[in-house]
């Protein structure tokens, strides 16, 4: 028995797995971030070791402000810290402060095809939106995220449906390189939750809730007011036929029952028999009270977060460093393996 307890303590134990995801600060946080992936970066903090950063690169892919730029970060910082995100269990920084992450881009850039990079719906999107600045950089966006991810040598990443694509592109180009190379990248799985993975917009519930669109009304922001928040699902779209039930056809509806859901707990059934003989006036009430629920206490911490700023620097600085030492590990190797001087 004595022996066996002995064995137990030394026993190595398993490596954890490593977990990497970002989010840009190109705009307010929505309630479509939160549900659809950042609630995955709180739940995973436990169980893995986790590296997660605001996307600043990304974000200037579509003209920014420079000054909103910066508030945007730190408030998104803030805001994510308030949500859960622990910088005593993760290591969480903003991506400019890793200069690793840009030297990497550009090598994988060199390993991604234009014909990959044509066909990546967020560029088709984004181009459409923004065509007087079809800039290189929306173009090259998937080969920074990729950098992103394989820098740390992430097993799983977090994210939202619409990331999907981008995710399998990142496994083709770590792929590719362990092709040329031998092996020099974990090659990432994508995690996305089962509700909620693509909270659409409000207004329109064919296209997903985006902080980037021009109407308010069809977002919910993380920091929108409760009056705000219940006026806003008051005006959502539904359908004509006043049966809360999840079915094809039934865009808005199906939306506003992914949200109650992701927000309960209850599944759909539960949420059918709930509102049985109800009407849609009922329900959008309950929807948006659950979702007010929600958001109050992270409205609270962020308020009492922001008041002091340069903790939150220092803590960006702190996890910058960690990281660093990271993506140094990576990217010596890749300049080694490629042949660059160092
Ligand atoms: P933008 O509107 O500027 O393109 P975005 O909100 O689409 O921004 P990010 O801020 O980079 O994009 O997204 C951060 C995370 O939130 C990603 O994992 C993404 O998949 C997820 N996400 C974005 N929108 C939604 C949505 N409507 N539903 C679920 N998840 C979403
Ligand atoms: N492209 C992502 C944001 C992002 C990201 C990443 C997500 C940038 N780098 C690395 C996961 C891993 C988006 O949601 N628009």
């Amino acid at each position: 028995m004595e022996n066996i307890e002995k064995i137990e303590e030394k026993a190595v134990p398993e490596k954890k797995k490593r977990i990497f995801s970002a989010i840009q600060p190109s705009g307010q946080m929505t309630l479509g971030n939160y549900l659809g992936a950042i609630r995955n970066w709180v739940a995973l903090q436990d169980e893995f070791e986790c590296i997660y950063a605001t996307a600043n690169l990304h974000a200037i892919t579509v003209r920014q402000d420079p000054k909103k730029l910066k508030e945007n970060t730190t408030n998104l910082f803030a805001l994510l810290i308030a949500s859960g995100v622990d910088p005593e269990k993760c290591v969480f920084f903003h991506q400019s402060q890793v200069p690793a992450h840009a030297e990497l881009s550009w090598v994988l850039s060199t390993y991604t095809q234009f014909g990959e990079l044509s066909r990546m719906t967020q560029f088709k999107d984004k181009s459409a939106k923004h065509a007087d600045n079809i800039n290189a950089g929306l173009f090259t966006y998937p080969s920074l995220m990729a950098a992103d991810i394989l820098l740390y040598q992430a097993d799983m990443v977090p994210v939202g449906a619409d990331q999907k694509q981008h995710l399998e592109l990142t496994r083709t180009i770590a792929e590719r390189f362990n092709g040329v190379y031998g092996n020099t990248f974990v090659v990432p799985e994508p995690y996305i939750t089962k509700t909620a993975a693509r909270v659409m917009s409000l207004l329109d519930p064919s296209k997903k809730m985006s902080k980037s669109d021009t109407n308010t009304k069809s977002f919910i922001l993380m920091v929108d007011e409760p009056a705000t928040i219940m006026k806003k699902f008051r005006s959502a779209v539904t359908d004509s036929e006043a049966s809360v039930r999840y079915a094809e056809g039934k865009d808005g509806i199906n939306n506003l029952m992914e949200i109650y859901s992701a927000c309960t707990g209850l599944n759909f059934e539960q949420i059918e028999d709930e509102f049985r003989g109800k009407g849609y006036g009922d329900f959008k009430t309950a929807v948006g009270e659950a979702v007010v629920a929600q958001l109050e206490p992270i409205q609270v911490r962020y308020k009492e977060l922001l008041k002091d700023k340069k903790y939150l620097d220092e803590l960006a600085q702190k996890g910058a460093e960690s990281a660093s030492k990271i993506a140094k590990r990576t990217i010596d190797k890749v300049y080694r393996k490629v042949g660059l001087v160092r």
